[in-house]
């Protein structure tokens, strides 16, 4: 049986602590690697003075992982630099952040080369190799370069941008064509893919067979949209565990008879979190009748805290959540409880379950995992509403939420009226049909989709 190397950026070592980086997906591909034997290659998150491709091997259930150090001049230019503020903005449609700097590509190509070269000795032939994500587009194309004829797969977790976004990067050609290096390309969306087939056919002069593939010169590619999921068994049960019971029980407690809306996401403008406060303020500002009936606990851990933009975000939501505190907060109330730390994955549960209203309002996401958790956590007989962002990737398969549009006050405040008012009947009904598709499609069922037709593919 062939063995599976999967590439990350980060790679944890595994049995580490809690610390909400290491959700369903380190799970999912410990599992995936348990089963093909495999490596997971990556960053280690340290530094070191001297790049000189020294890996350090840890193993712990079954599970081996290669991590390497990175150079300082690495990470400001391939992580901070081309990942967090060229491709991530730029991937999120927001061309308005997105800085183009040829520093920035060139140590993000050296660092995909440093990769290749290192990870190239542990390949064995009859390997398959999985790349996950956009800080790693090219190292498929470097391995090929020096001669691997493995397998390559690569998953895209965030959104593909339409083709004339795309076309203001200006390695765009040549980032897509290196991506022609793989057998296989995942996407968790229609759309993403769509985006991408049509970047590659019209600007590239790609041939496109209508039944996957697209062609270009001698090289072939197989597309794939698969949604990732997360492990739905495993997370019902942890909204079951004493501690979530504990959380669940202060929450109720703490909400003194009010309607809990919950809000969880990295602190990052992605996830439309401004959107989201001030279309709650509109929500206040117009029904005054129901204001008090209702708060919102918004957990935003900090991401990305050297890169200017997320300083600048931070500072924005503190004043802006502030002044929507100031303007509306009574003697036994406040509307917004903005914390800015992260909690264990179990304590987390217990709040969702305890939340009447999960609000994910992304303005645009790969596929949003929140989304899915807050599911996961209902009480079957008495489950709470879910408000989704049409820009997340999770709207293409979660129909039964509260669709709405992130860039429009009104629609949120509307939605957080109708959550409020929905009965018991139709609460249910719509959570039965979204537990449905996140218990089908959870996070094994992804990583089983794809590596079997990474394992199917032909080089
Ligand atoms: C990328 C794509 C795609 C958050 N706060 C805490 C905590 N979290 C966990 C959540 C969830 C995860 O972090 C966030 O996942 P998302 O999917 O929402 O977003 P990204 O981090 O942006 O991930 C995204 C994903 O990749 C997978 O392909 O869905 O679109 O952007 O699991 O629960 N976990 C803990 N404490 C916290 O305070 N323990």
């Amino acid at each position: 049986m062939s063995r599976l190397i999967i590439v990350s950026n980060r790679v944890h070592a595994p049995g580490g602590p809690d610390t909400g980086a290491q959700g369903g997906l380190a799970v999912a591909l410990q599992a995936a690697l348990k089963q093909y034997r495999g490596i997971w290659f990556g960053w280690s998150g340290e530094r070191t003075d001297n790049y000189t491709g020294q890996i350090t091997f840890q193993r712990s259930d079954d599970v081996t992982t290669a991590t390497v150090d990175l150079e300082d001049q690495d990470i400001e230019e391939y992580y901070n630099g081309y990942a967090n503020r060229t491709l991530w903005p730029l991937f999120h449609y927001r061309i308005d952040l997105a800085e183009y700097d040829r520093g920035f590509a060139g140590g993000y190509k050296r660092v995909n080369e440093r990769f290749a070269e290192t990870l190239r000795p542990l390949v064995e032939p009859d390997d398959v190799v999985w790349i996950q994500d956009y800080h790693l587009f090219p190292l498929g194309d470097a391995l090929r370069k020096l001669g691997s004829r493995n397998r390559l797969g690569f998953f895209l977790h965030i959104p593909w941008p339409p083709r004339r976004l795309l076309t203001t990067l200006p390695e765009a050609e040549d980032l897509v064509r290196s991506l022609f290096a793989y057998d296989l390309i995942g996407f968790h969306t229609d759309e993403w893919l769509t985006s991408f087939r049509e970047f590659a056919q019209h600007e590239l002069g790609a041939k496109w067979d209508g039944r996957g593939v697209l062609t270009l010169g001698n090289r072939r590619v197989r597309l794939q949209t698969c949604p990732i999921g997360i492990d739905a068994k495993e997370f019902a049960a942890l909204s079951a565990s004493d501690a979530a019971m504990e959380a669940h029980r202060q929450m109720i407690e703490s909400a003194n008879g009010r309607a809990m809306m919950i809000g969880v996401d990295r602190l990052d403008y992605s996830k439309g979190l401004e959107e989201r406060f001030c279309g709650y303020e509109r929500f206040l500002r117009d029904r005054p009748d129901e204001r008090k009936h209702v708060f919102l606990l918004q957990i935003a851990p900090p991401s990305r805290v050297t890169v200017e933009t997320y300083q600048a975000i931070r500072g924005r939501l503190e004043a802006l959540s502030g002044q929507i505190n100031g303007a509306y907060a009574d003697v036994d109330w406040v509307p917004i409880r903005y914390v800015n730390k992260g909690y264990p994955r179990d304590v987390l549960a217990g709040i969702y379950r305890a939340a009447r209203i999960g609000l994910v309002t992304p303005l645009r996401d790969g596929m949003n995992l929140v989304a899915k958790e807050y599911v996961a956590a209902q009480d079957p007989e008495d489950p709470g509403v879910l408000i989704l962002s049409r820009f997340a990737g999770a709207a293409e398969q979660m129909e039964d939420a509260v669709l709405v549009n992130p860039h429009s006050a009104e629609e949120i405040s509307d939605a957080i009226s109708l959550a409020l008012r929905m009965d018991r009947k139709e609460r249910v009904q719509r959570w039965r049909r979204l537990m449905d598709s996140v218990t089908r499609e959870d996070v094994l069922w992804w990583r089983k989709t794809f590596t079997d037709a990474l394992m199917r593919e032909r080089v």
